[in-house]
Order: structure tokens, then C-alpha cells, then sequence
């Protein structure tokens, strides 16, 4: 069976290296849609085409299940996609529920880091008012984050600098949990770890949208007989695209995948 994983570029790779770990038995076919990355800056309309164009590819080539392993894709088209796909599908949700349940027991705030649009669509708000009874949950929208992990940009001095520009405004002795609301910032998490206060948990849905995963494919009877290969495709179809990606797995899977259980 091959499980499909889409997103804009490589953050839907910290998504992927999740379900490697987990659903070794399952083949996996990746999709970045480099013609277009990034999304976060572009209108609703112009990414919903894209995100059609490119899993419209995806179903061509044959996938059983498909993971929109994009924060901002998932708010953006996974209803539709599912009205229009015979097949599970499985989005992301920035792990806003659990970190407020966590922020309860220590009564301090929670920032949620995405990119501007997923930050601006109705799922957010949505899923915020649902949750945020205290109304603890800030969000801070990094627009330039994306194109940095996207030109392999992880020097810790320069990303050190961009954070810390970012945080300027936020006492962060206020916050219990920062939320990794973008596929793409998990790259991050080092860095992040190294400059933070140590009592802010840094929090992604990763390990969540796996465990739905594999719940969707039990229901559905998709029993893997495959070893964890991956193929990978691009929209712009660039050879040197692939080899980034493949780089960009070992990467993510040497150094940043949690070995722990993660709390969404
Ligand atoms: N990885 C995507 C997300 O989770 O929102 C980034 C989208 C983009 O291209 N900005």
C-alpha cells in the first residue's frame, strides 16, 4: 500500500520521518509542490489550485491514504478534498487542544508560531474559540520561516538572531508551550530548544496526525506489506529538488525526530 504525503515543500518531511517510525510496513509516496512553495504569503483561492493540481498528480500515480502534511493545505482544502477523494485523508491541526489542557495545570500562556494564512483562516479561529475557554492561546504569525528551511537554512547563530527578533515583544517567562503550527518548524526545534526558557515545552501535531493515520487505515483495512521506501516527487519536477529532500529526510531523522512520546 502507498500512503501519500503532500505539502509545499520539505516541512511535510518532519510529518513522513513520524510515520516511518511508526508504519514501517506502509511504501510512501511525497509530493512538494516546488512550482509554488511558499504558500503561507499567497491568497486562499490561488493555494486551493495548487493543492488540486497537485494531489490530482498524486492520485494518478496511486495512493491508498493521504496525509496533507501541511498546517496551511489541511485549513485551506482537506473538507474538500475529502467531498471529492474516495480515500482517507488525514490534515493537520496546529496541537492548540492539547497544549491549553497541558497550560491548565501550570496556569501560564500558550504561543502558537504558523504561517500568516493558516493564522488568518476560519480553522484556526475556530479551532482556538473552541479550546481558549481562558483565553491563553497567543499567535504569532513567521512569515520568513518557511523560506529559510526551504534554502536549508539551520545555522543556529543566524536563526538564533530571527527568533529572538521575533520574540522581542513576548516576555516569555509568561509561556508553558510554544506550538509548532507549521509543518515546516520542527526543523527548528534544536534551535529553539537551545535559546528558549527551559520550562516552555515546545509542542507538534506530528505524532497526532499519525496516530489518526494508522486508526483511518485500521478502519479502512490498508494493512501494509511495504518497508518504508519512499518515492519522492515535485511539481517543478527538479532532480536537484529530490536530492534536497532526501538530504533534508536524513537530516530531520538523524537529528530532530522525537523519540519520545509527543503530547498531540
Ligand atoms: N508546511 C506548511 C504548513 O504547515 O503550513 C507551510 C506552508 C507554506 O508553504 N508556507
Amino acid at each position: 500500500m502507498t500512503i501519500g504525503f503532500f505539502d509545499s515543500g520539505i516541512g511535510g518531511l518532519s510529518v513522513l520521518a513520524e510515520s516511518l517510525r511508526r508504519l514501517p510496513d506502509q511504501d510512501y509516496l511525497y509530493m512538494a509542490d516546488t512550482l509554488h512553495v511558499p504558500y503561507g504569503s499567497k491568497t486562499k483561492d490561488e493555494v486551493r489550485d495548487y493543492i488540486f493540481e497537485a494531489v490530482g498528480t498524486m492520485m494518478e500515480q496511486g495512493i491508498d491514504a493521504l496525509v496533507v502534511a501541511c498546517n496551511t493545505a489541511t485549513s485551506i482544502a482537506v473538507e474538500e478534498l475529502r467531498s471529492v477523494y474516495d480515500l482517507p485523508i488525514v490534515g493537520m491541526e496546529p496541537a492548540v487542544k492539547p497544549a491549553v489542557e497541558m497550560n491548565r495545570v501550570t496556569g501560564k500562556r500558550v504561543l502558537v508560531l504558523a504561517t500568516p494564512l493558516t493564522l488568518k483562516l476560519p480553522r484556526y479561529y475556530a479551532l482556538v474559540s473552541r479550546v481558549d475557554e481562558g483565553g491563553i492561546v497567543d499567535s504569532l504569525p513567521l512569515p520568513e520561516l518557511v523560506h529559510y528551511c526551504e534554502s536549508l537554512q539551520f545555522d543556529p547563530q543566524v536563526m538564533e538572531a530571527y527568533f529572538r527578533s521575533k520574540f522581542a515583544e513576548y516576555n516569555l517567562d509568561d509561556y508553558g508551550i510554544i506550538v509548532l503550527g507549521c509543518t515546516h518548524y520542527p526543523f527548528y526545534r534544536n534551535i529553539l530548544r537551545g535559546m528558549l526558557p527551559s520550562h516552555i515545552e515546545i509542542v507538534d501535531g506530528n505524532a497526532g496526525t499519525v496516530r489518526r493515520l494508522s486508526a483511518l487505515l485500521n478502519r479502512f483495512g490498508i494493512v501494509g506489506h511495504g518497508s518504508g521506501k519512499v518515492r519522492f516527487m515535485c511539481t517543478g519536477n527538479e532532480p536537484a529538488y529530490i536530492d534536497k529532500m532526501q538530504t533534508a529526510l536524513s537530516y530531520y531523522e538523524s537529528n530532530l525526530a522525537q523519540r519520545e512520546e509527543s503530547i498531540s
